[in-house]
């Protein structure tokens, strides 16, 4: 039995999500965790929100709301939309939580003990109208160089040149209009991240397991052009973990914040703490997941996010870690993502493109969702979203493949038999042939699910399933029944142990579906079929078992279309 720890990115405050931030870092994420959880591991999952920056007081200001009492409405929505999509969370923590604010204070001052830290005198634009220093995307105005009038202060979106902000004509705040703007002398924070560069590489080096997705991006920041760069570590806001060095204050940093990505990822740290003080448990029981001094060194640790955040989890954040030269856990793997496209374009959260995880719930279950996203990971390239497709998949590997097999088996054997495993028969060659073919892809399986290939490991679940279907089709009980009720009970014997199986097997991916089968069949998980023939043998003869209700509804044409034209827009 290994120990895993397993985080997720933590998903923005500024609004619910969409399905591609689900698919790109916390259902992966839960579908490991589950089945880790499944094969005896002991594991530790956690994720939270991730609450400060800009965008998070902009989103607040949006609302009429302050910027506190947003993050925690924010949370407790994306709290219930995590449980209401089954994400199996030890802990959804606030990266805005006291032990959070500590943590990330406590980092700095080890950083600026070991050396690691500059202060840097910048200008900065700073907005009368707003009484803000204004981030470079927040001021707009028109470009030098297409002449496109809303430019941002670091790119123009239309020709796509990088800009600063004094770059721009007519400079205006984003947030206000206002025009009024003054460009001001500041001081910040830097991590001399360049100075790490050798740690750093060795240990990108070190870890030839990783996914190339991940290695490429890691590389191309490490070496490509200027290569890594001394970080700003600091914002002029208000909302955020206030600059301290440990618990003292930090002269001059007086009303300055940490620059989000600086405490985001310690958030990973810190919500293991939140998640043993919440139960009153000692630190200890934290410490062993991240501290490899006290016990940390046995765990394997595992991080899921989307490619966009590669380069915070391989560079920033281990800089964070080696930098305060202290025995933190360090991630062992890291598996990213592409991108989920919707209907031929982009999920947009700012234009509300696309389908949100409130939205998805609203109109089914999480496991249909949960099935097309994950069999549909943009793992090796971005993957695409239709309706067409979503239909395609339900009807096919949930309604007609496995829900069709359940309601088969058991109403032919309520018709026929009753409503317990019917005694009789034997097992001949068909069956010996289907174990042997469940072994091949049941291992197979497994060997997937360990190397987090989520689509292949969706692929060969799905087989399994369609196996079953195959021998139920060809040993065809039904015919059989006629001239010899014996040999028939003996196949159903096996099919609605079958049942038991796939209930046992498929639980990572359809946690509320697998719950369903067991609560029919009147059985628990009680272990992963580590024995083929023993797991089909659980349900004995008289062990008695409900019809269930239809498992998967399929989506007409006519829902399809109808969800189509829904989503076709952008949310208001
Ligand atoms: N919140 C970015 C995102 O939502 C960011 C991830 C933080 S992981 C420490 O994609
Ligand atoms: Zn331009």
């Amino acid at each position: 039995m290994a120990r895993i720890l397993i985080t997720s990115a933590i998903p923005y405050i500024n609004g619910i999500k969409h399905l591609g931030n689900l698919v790109g870092s916390q259902l992966p994420a839960d579908l490991y965790a589950r089945y880790m959880r499944q094969r005896g591991h002991e594991v530790l999952f956690l994720c939270a929100t991730d609450e400060h920056g800009t965008p998070a007081e902009l989103a607040a200001a949006k609302a009429g709301k302050p910027v506190a009492e947003y993050c925690a409405e924010m949370w407790a929505t994306q709290k219930a939309l995590s449980d209401g999509f089954r994400l199996s969370f030890d802990k959804f923590g606030r990266s805005s939580s006291v032990q959070n604010r500590a943590l990330t204070q406590h980092f700095a001052g080890k950083l600026d003990d070991n050396g690691l830290i500059e202060e840097v005198t910048e200008s900065q634009v700073y907005s009368h109208a707003d009484g803000r220093f204004l981030p470079d995307r927040y001021i707009e105005g028109t470009c030098p160089n297409c002449g496109y009038e809303h430019a941002r202060g670091d790119q123009c979106e239309n020709c796509t040149k990088q800009l600063d902000p004094t770059d721009l004509i007519n400079p205006r705040s984003a947030i206000s209009g206002s025009t009024d703007l003054e460009v001001r002398e500041t001081k910040h924070l830097y991590l001399k991240q360049r100075s790490l560069r050798g740690q750093l590489s060795d240990w990108i080096d070190s870890k030839t397991d990783w996914p190339v997705l991940t290695t490429s991006i890691a590389k191309k920041w490490l070496n490509d052009g200027d290569g890594l760069q001394d970080r700003g570590i600091t914002r002029d806001l208000d909302w955020g973990v206030p600059v301290m060095k440990g618990t003292a204050p930090w002269p001059g940093m007086e009303g300055k914040v940490f620059y989000v990505w600086f405490d985001a990822p310690i958030e990973y740290i810190a919500c293991a703490k939140e998640w043993t003080d919440a139960d009153g448990r000692p630190d200890a029981e934290w410490e062993r997941w991240w501290r490899t001094d006290k016990g940390a060194d046995d765990v394997r640790y595992v991080q899921f996010m989307g490619k966009d955040n590669v380069p915070f989890h391989t560079l920033s954040f281990p800089a964070t870690l080696i930098g305060s030269g202290e025995p933190w856990k360090m991630v062992d793997y890291i598996k990213s993502f592409n991108y989920l496209n919707y209907d031929g374009g982009q999920f947009s959260t700012s234009q509300g493109r696309g389908v949100f995880m409130d939205q998805a719930l609203e109109i089914l279950p999480a496991d249909y969702w949960r099935w097309w996203l994950l069999s549909h990971a943009p793992e090796n390239s971005d993957s695409e979203f239709t309706w067409e497709n979503f239909q395609a998949s339900v009807n096919k590997d949930l309604a007609d493949v496995l829900g069709n097999f359940v309601s088969r088996v058991t109403k032919f054997c309520r018709s026929k038999f009753g409503t317990d495993v019917p005694d009789g028969g034997a097992w001949g060659d068909d069956e010996a042939a289907l174990i042997a073919r469940l072994e091949t892809g049941l291992r197979a399986y497994e060997t997937h699910m360990e190397a987090m290939e989520v689509r292949k490991a969706a692929g060969e679940l799905r087989a399994l399933w369609v196996a079953g279907n195959e021998y139920l089709q060809s040993a065809a009980p039904w015919a059989v029944f006629k001239e010899d009720p014996a040999r028939a009970a003996a196949i159903v014997r096996l099919a609605l142990n079958l049942i038991r199986l796939y209930a046992v097997i498929s639980r990572p991916f359809i946690p509320d579906a697998s719950a369903a089968m067991l609560a029919a069949m009147k059985t628990e998980d009680d272990g992963w079929p580590d024995d083929l023939a023993a797991a089909l043998g659980v349900l004995e003869v008289g062990h008695s078992f409900d019809v269930p209700d239809v498992l998967f509804a399929k989506i007409s044409d006519e829902e399809r279309d109808t969800w189509a034209e829904r989503f076709s827009g952008v949310r208001d």
